[in-house]
């Protein structure tokens, strides 16, 4: 098949399923980290741009101390759901390169909109990383100012949060906050089942017709649920961009220096008002996708080993061991100061206090409303009626 094509001429060409490779094979993949830990000095997308990361030494080590910090922290909040102390997880394990990546090439007056999984990107954003563990306790709606970090509310209605990006980008141009250096952007972080809904597809259309300063980054983790990616496209995601009228690339979303380097492009394009673009951050969800899910059910474990191949975390520190940017006692270091947070954040966690119930009506609206006292009032009422009961 031709590069480009999407797939098939005839009706019954097309009805047929699709080898993964046609959908989503490696075109046009932005890499400047081999899994190997080679660096490679600079990479040229679709439309001829060259991207190139310039970091010090003590900003490479940096990188890899987001990484192994933000995938302990990780696998100690899903040992806490498996423990029963949280509802449920959604990990990130096998996506900490394009978290920290995108995470750490956003700007301070960036705005960034997330999943239900980008921990990485929220701890790059210097919020508590306890934060989304009140949240998935049950405990509190989350509980940090996505003004103050400029990171929005975790959305759990896939593709929502797309729209709110959209809306938030079409303010900023209206603020008249594009065009300088200083301009801002924003970011909306989504996965590729994302893109079969309604809402991402309108967001593409009016960030598009109103050169929304908007960084639209797909985290394709090739799994929706149990659903592959092949049964979410039959062209590469990142070509679908060009159908709606703005630049997309593909990066390879297990290296981090490339991660950074494509989003922080794209977002500098945006805030100096050159419109919305679509980052397809090409990757591997390593686990399930919560807790609640059985990946054995559905995937063979030859493609799992595959991609631990090409581990984010261990071809970083190849390359630093290669350059020797970095000797055993930093990555002992590293390992030390990993556990000692995860243990912190286990105390923190056990030692939520549990609100009392009527308060998840406070955070609902600024003011209240009519309809929320009722609801309340009927709550307190329920509540009540236990009382004495064996309940
Ligand atoms: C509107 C809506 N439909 C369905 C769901 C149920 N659901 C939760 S996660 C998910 C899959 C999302 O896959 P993807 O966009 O690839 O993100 P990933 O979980 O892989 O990061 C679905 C269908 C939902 N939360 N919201
Ligand atoms: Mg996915």
């Amino acid at each position: 098949m031709a590069k480009g094509d999407p797939g098939g001429t005839t009706r019954g060409r097309r009805a047929a399923p699709r080898s993964k490779k046609g959908a989503a094979g490696n075109q046009e993949l932005v890499q400047l980290l081999t899994p190997d830990g080679e660096r490679i000095d600079s990479a040229t997308g679709p439309d001829g741009t060259e991207y190139r990361v310039d970091f010090t030494d003590e900003e490479y080590r940096g990188l890899y101390r987001d990484l192994v910090l933000v995938r302990k922290l990780d696998a100690e909040a899903t040992a806490l759901q498996r423990q029963g102390e949280l509802g449920l997880w959604a990990s990130l394990l096998g996506q900490e390169a394009a978290q920290v990546g995108s995470g750490r090439a956003l700007r301070t007056q960036d705005m960034a909109f997330p999943t239900y999984r980008e921990h990485g990107v929220l701890y790059c954003r210097g919020i508590d990383p306890i934060m989304p563990l009140g949240l998935f306790r049950g405990v509190d709606q989350g509980g940090w100012d996505p003004n103050e970090f400029k990171f929005n509310m975790y959305t759990i209605v896939i593709g929502a949060q797309t729209l709110h990006a959209t809306g938030y980008a079409m303010g900023i141009t209206m603020d008249g906050k594009v065009g300088t250096d200083d301009g801002e952007a924003a970011i909306a972080y989504f996965g590729d089942g994302a893109t079969s809904q309604g809402d991402v597809n309108e967001a593409f259309v009016w960030a598009s017709v109103f050169n929304a300063p908007l960084v639209f980054f797909c985290q394709n983790n090739q799994y929706a649920i149990s659903e592959p990616l092949e049964r979410q496209t039959r062209v590469p995601l990142y070509q679908r961009a060009a159908g709606f009228g703005f630049p997309g690339v593909r990066v390879d979303g297990n290296d981090v220096l490339a991660s950074y380097a494509v989003t922080r492009t794209a977002l500098d394009n945006a805030r100096h008002g050159q419109g919305p673009s679509l980052i397809e951050a090409y990757t591997y969800r390593m686990g399930a996708h919560t807790t609640s899910d059985d990946p054995t059910r559905y995937r063979i474990a030859s493609e799992v080993e595959s991609w631990q191949a090409k581990d984010p975390i261990a071809r970083v520190k190849a390359f630093l061991e290669k350059q020797q940017i970095a000797d055993a006692a930093f990555f002992a270091e590293v390992d030390e100061q990993a556990r000692r947070e995860s243990v912190h954040l286990r105390e923190r966690v056990l030692s939520m206090p549990n609100p009392e119930p009527v308060t998840m009506f406070d955070n609902v609206y600024p003011n209240g409303s009519p309809l929320l006292d009722e609801q309340r009032a009927q709550f307190n009422r329920y509540m009540e009626s236990f009382e004495g009961s064996a309940h």
